[in-house]
């Protein structure tokens, strides 16, 4: 029989009885979870978030059928950080190689300890990552693509992957299924190289003239043409292994339907990475031009399309009731990352990180601000929470829900929140590191920025960094825009916050 009791009650109940978390997850039936991550989607790139050039209902359903955060962050301005804070539980900052991978990068996720998949097999769940993986594969940079490459994501807790490697701008454009690349054949073998150019592949800067997407000047993408786009990286072979850009959304999806209907009956975590609106955006046929906003906006409709199509599975298998959706994105936003393919030209008024200041790559909220929405058995409905959380914090926090115990050392950066996950509690974290090229700290609503010598502002992808040799303070409360550096004005915050950062550091 289904359980009617929402997690809230239990949770209260609980406090009353002292029923211990174990009991807890069993009687809350072990929920599945699918965590979906989309790839540069800024806080302000969803109606439900505020925008008003875009309409995104399938996530505006979700928002309105769960708790939507307003103070939810990614730990890091990109990609590879963000990623390897999620699976691991701590801040990325405290291992060195941890920032952007090429294609060929070697795995840089332990195997040996503790990460957010194994926190669910430990509890008995089945669990899978269908996407982009970006945490490198392997143990060499040197690796033979044509045979099966350990360690991956098969070795840091996932039961069954489909990935592909870096990002979709970079070599190789292929999918691996379990350590394994799909398609790739014997007399076709792949060769990858970041260095110098392997096999006669045609290039973006040799032959601009095959592209059918112009790589933007100054910002490369003009390594090796994959389906008329120049990639970061050099590749060769592979031929039939490659992707088309068009499809690669709908190919995930497959998957990600394929693993649900296989794993209804049994509980399962899914972690669901989703590729827009990275860049190169090129959406399927369906998308193109819809969104009015240039491929960046159709990319953005894509994305609320997919998270509908697995809304809508659930509800046909009656799996609604027992799963938990979180989505959010992996960094904030930025308009041209490489290609010229209208996200600039056809802006539109569009304000990627609404009132936030900066976006991917910067250190203002802009970079790590990002949209989360949970929604599902036990969550609040229809709630919004300004409280104060990290993605990081999911590992310690399914560990709290499934009374899967952590030893003190383990996923130390990540806190057990589940109160403030499900909605009920509106107050989280009290501090948090935020990372780009410098650290910040943020707490009760102060943002502290240490001093940095980068360039404050990046012109080729028009980013403001947020880079300045000189102590930065803001209010957020009252400038979630940091446009008043206060620093000068409160020296005992400036003072408190800095060794704060320090402690942090220490940890
Ligand atoms: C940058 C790339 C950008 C994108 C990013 C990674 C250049 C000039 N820019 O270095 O196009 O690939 O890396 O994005 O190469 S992320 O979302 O995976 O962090
Ligand atoms: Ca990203």
């Amino acid at each position: 029989m289904k359980k009617t009791l929402s997690l809230i009650t239990l949770l209260s109940a609980s406090l009353v009885v002292t029923v211990p978390l174990t009991t807890l997850a069993q009687k809350l039936n072990k929920p599945n979870i699918i965590y979906i991550y989309a790839d540069d989607l800024g806080f302000g790139d969803l109606s439900s978030y505020g925008a008003k050039q875009i309409e995104t209902p399938h996530l505006d359903k979700l928002a309105q059928a769960g708790t939507r955060f307003t103070n939810a962050h990614s730990t890091s301005s990109t990609c590879t950080p963000s990623r390897f804070a999620l699976m691991t539980g701590t801040y990325p900052w405290r291992q060195e190689g941890t920032g952007i991978l090429p294609g060929d990068a070697k795995l840089i996720v332990p195997t040996d300890k503790i990460t957010l998949p194994k926190v669910f097999k430990n509890a008995g769940y089945t669990t899978a990552i269908v996407g982009k993986w970006h945490l490198g594969l392997g143990s060499e940079i040197k690796k033979d693509w044509n045979a099966a490459i350990k360690p991956g994501p098969n070795d840091v807790g996932f039961d069954y992957s489909f990935i592909f490697p870096a990002t979709a701008d970079r070599v190789p454009t292929v999918f691996l299924e379990n350590e394994q690349v799909v398609a790739v054949e014997e007399k076709d073998p792949i060769l990858v190289d970041y260095e110098k150019k392997v096999g006669n592949d045609p290039t973006g800067k040799e032959h601009p003239e095959l592209l059918k997407m112009q790589s933007s000047p100054g910002q490369g993408h003009d390594q090796t043409i994959i389906n008329g786009i120049g990639r970061i990286g050099y590749m060769t072979g592979g031929t039939r292994a490659r992707w088309v850009d068009e499809e690669l959304s709908t190919t995930f999806l497959h998957k990600a339907q394929d693993f649900i209907t296989q794993h209804q009956d049994k509980p399962f975590f899914l972690y669901f990475c989703l590729t827009e609106p990275h860049v190169p955006r090129m959406p399927a046929t369906q998308f193109r031009g819809k969104s009015k906003l240039g491929y960046r906006g159709d990319a953005i409709l894509q994305l609320d399309w997919t998270v509908g199509q697995i809304q809508q599975q659930l509800q046909l298998l009656g799996m609604e009731k027992n799963t938990i959706i979180i989505f959010s994105s992996d960094n904030g936003p930025v308009l041209d990352d490489g290609y010229v393919d209208g996200a600039v030209a056809q802006l539109n008024g569009h304000l990627p990180a609404g009132p936030l200041r900066g976006g991917k790559y910067s250190i203002f909220e802009g970079g790590t601000r990002v949209p989360f929405i949970v929604s599902g058995k036990g969550v609040a409905k229809g709630k919004v929470s300004n409280a104060l959380i990290s993605q990081m914090d999911l590992l310690a926090t399914c560990a709290q829900l499934l009374g899967v115990k952590l030893k003190t050392d383990e996923a130390k950066d990540s806190k057990a929140l589940l109160k403030t996950l499900t909605g009920e509690d509106l107050k989280g974290r009290s501090t948090l590191v935020q990372h780009a090229q410098t650290l910040a700290i943020v707490k009760d609503d102060w943002k502290y920025i240490a001093p940095s010598k980068g360039t404050p502002y990046m012109k080729l992808t028009d980013t403001e960094t947020g880079n300045h040799p000189e102590d930065q303070l803001y209010d957020l409360k009252n400038d979630i825009g940091e446009k008043n550096n206060v620093a000068t004005e409160y020296p005992e915050k400036v003072t408190e916050l800095k060794q704060l950062l320090i402690e942090e550091q220490k940890n």
